[in-house]
């Protein structure tokens, strides 16, 4: 059996169908089975070092203001090698525009690296992701309870819409707006925490 760390990224954690679609194919437990569920705000250096093959990237500051900004859900599956490898089938490829039709990164995901779930790709980096986590957030019990079902909307294609014309400049501040209304509608999310949203799927964009 293979150990695997999940975390919902903001765009997953805080979009309420989103989390309740992708939370229940996880409580699937189709051939994996859910150890762990926490909220967490992982800090800076953790995402630094979690995403450390990533330094000196463009996106780098942008991913980890994205991984740090917010309380996010996190967890561990267990898995065996082969059932692992199905998960991160279903999630699809990590950039959306090249995320496989029907994979759950195309279907909730927004744009580029707005990817909505992290999973380890490997028994081997499962197992050293879950090591350095295990350190500072819980990841032997569930102790968050997700819904499966939600009354919120689900806007993806729409943000995705809106991401591409924003992320090639055009209708910046139109775009702009529609798209935090768009996630205002989606979420239940306290005024602070929301600017947070906000500019972490926005500077994803620009
Ligand atoms: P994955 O999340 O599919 O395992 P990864 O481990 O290669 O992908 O990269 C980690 C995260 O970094 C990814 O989920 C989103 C971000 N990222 C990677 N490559 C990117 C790119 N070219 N543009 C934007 N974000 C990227
Ligand atoms: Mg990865």
């Amino acid at each position: 059996m293979a150990d695997a760390l999940l975390i919902f990224k903001p765009d997953a954690t805080y979009r309420l169908a989103v989390r309740a679609a992708l939370w229940s194919w996880l409580a699937s437990e189709r051939d994996w089975k859910v150890e762990s569920l926490a909220w967490f705000q992982p800090p800076v250096p953790l995402i630094e070092s979690h995403y450390d093959f990533l330094q000196g990237r463009p996106f780098f500051p942008w991913l980890v203001d994205f991984m740090t900004a917010l309380p996010l859900v996190v967890g561990r599956v267990t898995a065996s090698a082969d059932a692992l490898k199905l998960m991160r089938y279903d999630l699809g490829e990590t950039r959306i525009a090249q995320s496989r039709p029907g994979s759950l990164r195309e279907r909730y995901g927004i744009f580029g690296g707005l990817n909505c779930l992290h999973l380890s790709d490997a028994p081997e980096t499962g197992a050293a992701e879950v090591e350095k986590w295990s350190k500072v957030v819980q990841l032997d019990k569930v102790a968050v309870e997700l819904e499966t079902q939600s009354d919120k909307p689900d806007h993806t294609y729409r943000l995705r819409s809106l991401a591409t014309q924003l992320a090639a400049g055009f209708h910046v501040e139109l775009a702009s707006r529609a798209i935090r209304e768009l996630l205002a509608e989606e979420s239940a999310i306290e005024e602070k925490s929301r600017e947070a949203l906000y500019r972490v799927i926005l500077g994803a964009l620009s």
